[in-house]
Formats: structure tokens, sequence, C-alpha cells
């Protein structure tokens, strides 16, 4: 039985790197006169390296005016991550990054019926709380009783220290729990703490390989196109509902791979 959601954020609550990150990221590079945009194409490859600061990271050596020791770099990726996470704040606060249909709902309806609510993601502290503040509104009604973020954990997702800490917190085993992701990395760190994951498709990862999960669709706000498919109307307003949820972590054994 699940007695609690282990929510990731970017991609899963909102499409945060579709609508704010990236968008944020060339917001930060033209406030240092720096002439890098990241388009979407490339951004979709960057996005395989996890944290906004290591994604800089990742992508100067490839960029002419980039610094040339590593101790330049690194600074150079501490400044541009602190100006893109102003950025993203002042692109939520402006209504640009809403949750994704589906989400709210779910929310509610597990804290109505007493689920316990986490977050378990990489991000920085600073965007989880800016868009809680800002994009789950009237919706904030159930509190998620933790947030494991970024700076908690010495190594991001894929690795499972995330998904860890949080069953340590909730003090749960990681059966009684069910995560959901939108990621490979995501995935693979669910995976690898033994929290059984399903994947609500995002921009980003529309059709990644996923493996080893209960579930996999195109979003919580429809019941088609899930696999296990979903029959009937469920009671919902056509979206994903709780009772879907148990119903597939309850027969996961039988579902375990997905091409
Ligand atoms: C998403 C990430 C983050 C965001 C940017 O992780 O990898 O790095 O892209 O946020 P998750 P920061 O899906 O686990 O939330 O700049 O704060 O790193
Ligand atoms: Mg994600």
């Amino acid at each position: 039985m699940i007695e609690s959601l282990l929510w990731d954020v970017d991609g899963t609550l909102a499409e945060t790197e579709r609508d704010g990150h990236r968008l944020a990221f060339n917001d930060a590079f033209a406030s240092m006169g720096l002439p890098w945009a990241w388009g979407v194409a490339r951004y979709g490859e960057l996005l395989r390296v996890t944290g906004g600061r290591e994604r800089i990271l990742a992508d100067l050596p490839t960029q002419a005016e980039a610094p040339a020791t590593a101790a330049e770099r690194e600074a150079l990726a501490r400044e541009l991550h602190r100006r893109k996470n102003i950025a993203y704040e002042r692109r939520l606060a402006e209504g640009a990054i809403a949750l994704r249909p589906g989400v709210a709902e779910l929310l509610d309806e597990a804290a109505s019926r007493g689920l316990r609510l986490a977050i378990v993601t990489t991000t920085s502290r600073a965007n989880v709380a800016a868009l809680l503040r800002h994009a789950l509104g009237a919706a904030a009604k159930p509190r998620f009783e933790t947030a494991v973020c970024g700076e908690d954990v010495a190594a991001k997702k894929p690795d499972p220290e995330a998904y860890q800490m949080a069953l340590q917190r909730l003090a749960l085993p990681p059966l009684a729990t069910l995560a959901l992701e939108d990621s490979p990395a995501g995935v693979a760190a669910a995976r690898a703490a033994d929290v059984p994951v399903l994947v609500t498709r995002s921009a980003y990862f529309a059709s990644d390989t996923v493996e080893g999960v209960v579930a996999v669709g195109p979003g919580l706000h429809t019941r088609a196109g899930w696999r296990p498919a979903l029959a009937g109307p469920g009671g919902g307003d056509g979206r994903v509902t709780l009772d879907d949820l148990l119903e597939w972590h309850a027969r996961m054994d039988l579902v375990s791979q997905f091409g």
C-alpha cells in the first residue's frame, strides 16, 4: 500500500525546463554580455547533465569566450547560475510557468485521502520554493511534508541519494512509496533506491526509452495513452486518479518492463 507520493519537480510538477530554465539560462548569458544562447535541441542534449551549474560547466568547453582556467570557469558558472535562478524566479512571478494539468488535482486528492507528500529533486531549493509559491497558488493547501533538494545531497540524480534521503526522512520503506518522474535520470535514481516509479512524460523526454517503471504515459491530465492501459472514466474528470496509482502499484510485478 502506498503511504507517500514522492514528486520530482522539473518536468513533472511543471514544464520548468521548457518554459523557465532554458530561457532563464539565456537571460543570464545576455546579462553578462555573453553571445551564447541555448536552443531547444542543444538544451535537450545538455539536460543529460543534472544541476544548472554543472550544466553550464559542461557547455563551457564548446564556447570560444569561456575563460581558460578551471577556477575561472567555476567562478563564471557560479555567477551565471545565480543570475539564471533570479531570471527563473522572475519568469515564475510573471506567470510564465504553470503546473502541468492534472497535478493539482492529484495532489489535492492524495492529501485529502491522507497520503504523505514529499518532493525529491536535485534542483536548487530556492527554485523549488519559488515554483511552489508562484505556480501552486490555491492548490498549495496540501503541504509537502519534506523536500529533498540539490543542496541536500552530495550526488545529484541519477544517483539514488535524494530518494534514499527522502525515505529516511519519512521513515518509510521504498515499497510504501511511489515516485513520479519525467526523466531517465530521475527514473534511474528512484530505481537505484528501490522506489517504484511512474513516468509522466515531459516535453524534453517525450520519447526516451523507459524501463522498469510501474506505468508510463503522456501526463496526469489524461487516461489515454498510458501503459498499463487505463480503462473507463475513472471518476476523476478523465484524468489519472489516486486509485489508478494504487492499482498500478499493486500490479507492478506484472509490468516491470517497457521497451
Ligand atoms: C532537474 C535538474 C535541474 C534543473 C535546473 O532536476 O537537473 O538542474 O534543470 O535547476 P529534477 P538548478 O528533474 O530532479 O528536479 O539550476 O536549480 O539546478
Ligand atoms: Mg524531472
